[in-house]
């Protein structure tokens, strides 16, 4: 749109009227020329959260508030006034509401939620009621992602056009909160009851062309220029006298609604939402827009929405979409800064671990050089590739053109001579330090000047690997979480040397991979996995204390983990963590309790589920009790004079999970992770720690960390030696509690 050709009467923000005032007048002679003479005040024309035009009988409100207009308290009131405005003036006849960012709106600023701002005036769902009734229509331009708050604010206009590539969700329930301004009773009247639940509940966003086929949409654009496109549609309403249109006019259309649905649909989802608040009061406030009018109903909904937004769910799971954004920011480095090109990849090793990584760069379009020793075991790799596509493609998840161009890009070969021209290479070999330095050595002698060296090792050192090669800066871990190609997590280990700009290459590779990545220094474990030893060493001593192995996996399955540790230490192989142990057996020697359960399975030759024994017994699908291990516990029990006792699941509880924190604060305080976020970030994506408690440390800094501290205090000194050997605080812990802070508060440094 040629601005020169509009009459701009006004432009708006979210400032005083007196500066309004300004402004207008500003932007009239801007109109006409006359920038030169006002630079301060067009400045903050340019910079308004809110644009306002007029083009003949059509007003245009443009949301200006990126990246992703966020519709905090600022842009709510410039929406309010440039809708006023739009109101009183008699030549406009309607008006369209656009954005100027790459996407629509991504709803409300979810950063207010812990303030009174969110809800200061004019809070969104008044706004959007005052929009509803309006007496002259309001079409929403949609040029890319409607959000929450911002889908909301589509349904609250009476026409809505959109670009083919638009989506529109209400994704609010993964931030432990419901649609709050009327998208749980103005979606079921649009779409009907079933799909709006669906939605709701889910937070899976639609496309522009769905959207249109269920009348969410009334048009999809063609053409190039979208704006003029839904200023000629709104000209064409006027035209045509179309009438505003209000969700209060509609009910919920129930007729094709079976009387069992919402039973129905709440068991359906029972077991992906079990111990979540959000879903179930997503649904009654759907069954609330069948019951209710709307304005009532949008007063059930505002409500429940004040019901789920106090909970400490609520903040968890809103603190995991902030840990998100900040895990890729490196304090010190520059995102920006020039990267390396990586656009093939070698992967040393077609093993379940190389054959997943293998899959996540081919999704990603990026060819791949896959390699193994022998020619039978490549073949093994490269069938299991094949196996895992076709499985996805019998469930839908890609078609058959798509899996024929992911094989195609994964090519198998014998030889490190053909690694010559690859961008980056991961190793995934055998987790034995002899075996990963002789790699590194022959990737020393083959890779190109530049190429990435990495290695998907666990627990080992990734500086003495690079000390192999006579380019350690170019030397990264790369820690994927098996099966490599589903589980998100990427723990990315910064060696001692490793180069700043290798570091962000792979961060941003990590993402073109759909990846979550989270940056670890050295250490045994790094982040993950030294964090999940005391949890697990407390898991497996309370059986040693007298907890059945199924009591204290239910404590922790009730506590919300995806399984206990009992039953992860057997389906991941008893074996595994026995040889991880090998690495510091010497700091263990004191402790003769230390995993003595394990030690003892894994040299019994029970090494869990693959073996059909461990701390259970395997039969089938069915999962038993073993007598045998809980006569074990008492009988080492007796013989390392620790008497057994009743255990409560609090302590079950306490004694893991405040271990687990305990480690994450020295972790911190050396600098190994940054901040706490990233911590919750790895254990909430790679080890099954529930979402709704956000990961180990906001949990800890939502019980409070006193509350923590006195607790491993108490076990301190309740424990014997165990409580002497294990449950000294982290000094940190101590510091930020005398302090009076939370880990929040804390980064690495300060
Ligand atoms: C809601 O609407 C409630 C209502 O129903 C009721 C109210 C009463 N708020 O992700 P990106 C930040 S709840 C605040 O990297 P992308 C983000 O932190 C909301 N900040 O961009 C980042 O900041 P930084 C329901 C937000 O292009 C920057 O913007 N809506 C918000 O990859 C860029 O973000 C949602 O749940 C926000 N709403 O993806 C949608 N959104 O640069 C949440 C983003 O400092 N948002 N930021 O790290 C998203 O899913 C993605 O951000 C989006 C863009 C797809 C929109």
């Amino acid at each position: 749109m040629n601005t020169n050709t509009l009459s701009i009467h006004t432009v708006n923000t979210a400032i005083t009227s007196y500066d309004f005032k300004l402004l207008c007048f500003a932007a009239s002679l801007w109109a006409f020329d006359y920038p030169f003479r006002f630079p301060d005040i067009v400045d903050r024309i340019m910079t308004a959260l809110v644009k306002y035009e007029v083009q003949g009988p059509v007003a245009v409100i443009t949301l200006n508030s990126p990246p992703v207009n966020g519709l905090g308290n600022g842009l709510r009131a410039g929406l309010l006034e440039a809708y006023e405005t739009a109101t009183q003036d008699k030549a406009v006849k309607a008006m369209v509401i656009a954005s100027s960012a790459k996407l629509f709106c991504g709803g409300a600023d979810i950063s207010e939620f812990d303030s009174d701002k969110a809800f200061a005036k004019p809070d969104l769902p008044s706004l959007l009621v005052t929009f509803e009734a309006s007496q002259k229509p309001l079409i929403a331009a949609i040029n890319g992602v409607a959000l929450g708050g911002g889908m909301e604010l589509t349904l609250a206009c009476d026409y809505r056009i959109a670009l083919p590539q638009a989506k529109l969700g209400l994704p609010e329930v993964n931030l432990g909160i419901l649609p709050g301004a009327g998208g749980t009773q103005r979606l079921p009247r649009l779409v009907g009851a079933q799909k709006a639940t669906q939605m709701i509940t889910s937070g899976v966003p639609i496309g522009a062309q769905e959207a249109l086929e269920l009348g969410l949409l009334d048009k999809i654009a063609t053409g190039n220029n979208f704006l003029e496109e839904a200023i000629a549609y709104a000209n064409a309403l006027i035209e045509s006298n179309a009438p505003v249109k209000t969700c209060a006019d509609l009910s919920v259309d129930t007729s094709d609604l079976p009387s069992d649905f919402f039973a129905e649909f709440r068991k359906s989802i029972a077991r992906r939402t079990k111990g979540f608040f959000a879903p179930e009061r997503c649904i009654q406030a759907v069954e609330a827009a069948i019951a209710l009018p709307l304005k009532e109903g949008l007063e059930k909904e505002n409500q429940l929405f004040q019901e789920c937004v106090v909970t400490p769910q609520a903040r968890a799971q809103q603190h995991l979409f902030f840990a998100q954004r900040a895990a890729g920011r490196i304090p010190g480095l520059d995102p920006k800064m020039a990267i390396r090109d990586i656009k093939k990849v070698g992967i040393i090793g077609a093993g379940t671990m190389g054959g997943g990584i293998a899959m996540n760069f081919a999704n990603a379009g990026i060819e791949v050089k896959l390699l193994e020793i022998k020619g039978d075991a490549l073949e093994r790799g490269l069938n299991a590739i094949k196996k895992n596509y076709e499985i996805s493609a019998k469930r839908g998840k890609l078609t058959q053109a798509q899996m024929d161009a992911n094989l195609a890009l994964i090519q198998g070969t014998l030889s490190y001579d053909d690694l010559g021209d690859v961008d980056m290479v991961i190793e995934a070999v055998f987790e034995n330090i002899d075996i990963k330095k002789s790699v590194f050595k022959q990737l020393d002698a083959v890779c190109k000047p530049g190429a990435i060296l990495a290695t998907n090792t666990s627990y080992l050192d990734v500086d003495e690997i690079a000390a192999q090669t006579k380019r350690p800066e170019d030397v990264i871990g790369l820690h994927f979480f098996s099966p490599a190609n589903v589980m998100k997590l990427l723990e990315i280990v910064r060696a001692t040397k490793t180069a700043d700009d290798v570091l962000v290459t792979v961060l941003k590779t990590a993402q073109r991979i759909k990846k979550t990545p989270v940056v670890s220094g050295i250490c045994w474990g790094f982040i993950g996995n030294r964090m999940f030893e005391p949890y697990g060493r407390e898991a497996t001593r309370l059986v040693l204390e007298g907890a059945a192995p199924a009591q204290v996996d239910k404590a922790l399955t009730d506590f919300g983990w995806a399984m206990g540790f009992c039953s992860v230490i057997d389906l991941a192989g008893i074996d595994v963590g026995f040889f991880a142990r090998e690495g510091i057996r010497d700091q263990l020697a004191h402790d003769p309790s230390y995993q003595v359960l394990c030690d003892q399975l894994n040299n019994m030759g029970r090494f869990g589920q693959k073996t059909g024994r461990g701390f259970y017994i395997y039969e089938g699908r069915d999962r038993l009790e073993d007598p045998e291990v809980i006569e074990m516990s008492s009988k080492t029990a007796q013989e390392l004079n620790i008497t057994q006792r009743e255990i409560s699941d609090k302590e079950i509880i306490e004694r893991t999970i405040y271990s687990m924190i305990n480690e994450g604060a020295k972790i911190l305080e050396e600098g190994v992770s940054y901040r706490s976020s990233d911590i919750d970030l790895v254990f909430t994506n790679g080890y099954g720690f529930p979402v709704h408690k956000g990961g180990p440390m906001q949990y800890a800094d939502e019980v409070g960390l006193d509350n923590v501290l006195a607790a491993i205090k108490k076990y301190q000194s309740e424990l014997g030696s165990h409580g002497d050997n294990w449950f000294k605080p982290a000094p940190l812990l101590e510091k930020l509690v005398a302090e009076g802070k939370s880990f929040k508060d804390y980064q690495t440094g300060s």
